[in-house]
């Protein structure tokens, strides 16, 4: 089966809210979920958010592991943060969907995060360091947001630009 394509900047549908997941969503889910790990480890990336797969739904894989090795997929339904540290850290971000942009974001250091697995066990689990930036960027991609949105309007502006200079040349070749 083909990889999924991954969405870019300026599509308008990385700028919807996703709906929750329900159970009359099951199937598709499950169908959906390895896909999304399939164009994620293709990209490649760490994270990978239904919208940004063109699904409006409350969906998110990502994987950590360094290598194929040491693959550790995890499927987040309904993904939600219940608690955050007040200490905040700085780190640089890309995005699949803005190829080739990188900006330092900050956010919170610590999170809980609150969700269901394909099999509708519900999880909570506290993630620190990159595992915690990673569950962020994806949880703002369910609500239409963008890392660049948590830039200056002055570097968002210059960001998107170059991006769509380099859309614009890379059409050309
Ligand atoms: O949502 C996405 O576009 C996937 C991102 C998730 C991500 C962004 C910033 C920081 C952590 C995760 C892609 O995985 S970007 C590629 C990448 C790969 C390794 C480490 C960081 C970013
Ligand atoms: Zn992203």
């Amino acid at each position: 089966m083909s990889l999924l394509p991954i969405l870019v900047v300026p599509d308008p549908l990385l700028r919807r809210k996703a709906r929750p997941v329900t159970p009359a969503d099951a199937e598709v889910v499950r169908g959906l979920a390895p896909r999304m790990l399939e164009a994620m480890y293709a990209a490649p990336g760490i994270g990978l958010a239904a919208p940004q797969v063109g699904e409006l739904l409350r969906l998110v894989v990502l994987d950590l592991g360094k290598d194929e090795e040491s693959r550790a997929p995890m499927v987040l339904v309904n993904p939600e943060i219940v608690a955050h540290s007040t200490e905040r850290t700085l780190r640089e971000e890309g995005c699949l969907s803005i190829p080739g942009q990188y900006a330092d974001v900050e956010r919170p250091a610590r999170i809980k995060a609150r969700w269901q697995e394909l099999d509708g066990t519900r999880r909570e689990m506290g993630a620190d360091g990159l595992l915690a930036t990673c569950i962020q960027h994806e949880l703002d991609h369910l609500d239409g947001v963008l890392f660049v949105d948590h830039l200056s309007a002055l570097k968002r502006n210059m960001l998107l630009r170059k991006l769509a200079k380099e859309q614009k040349a890379k059409g050309r070749d």
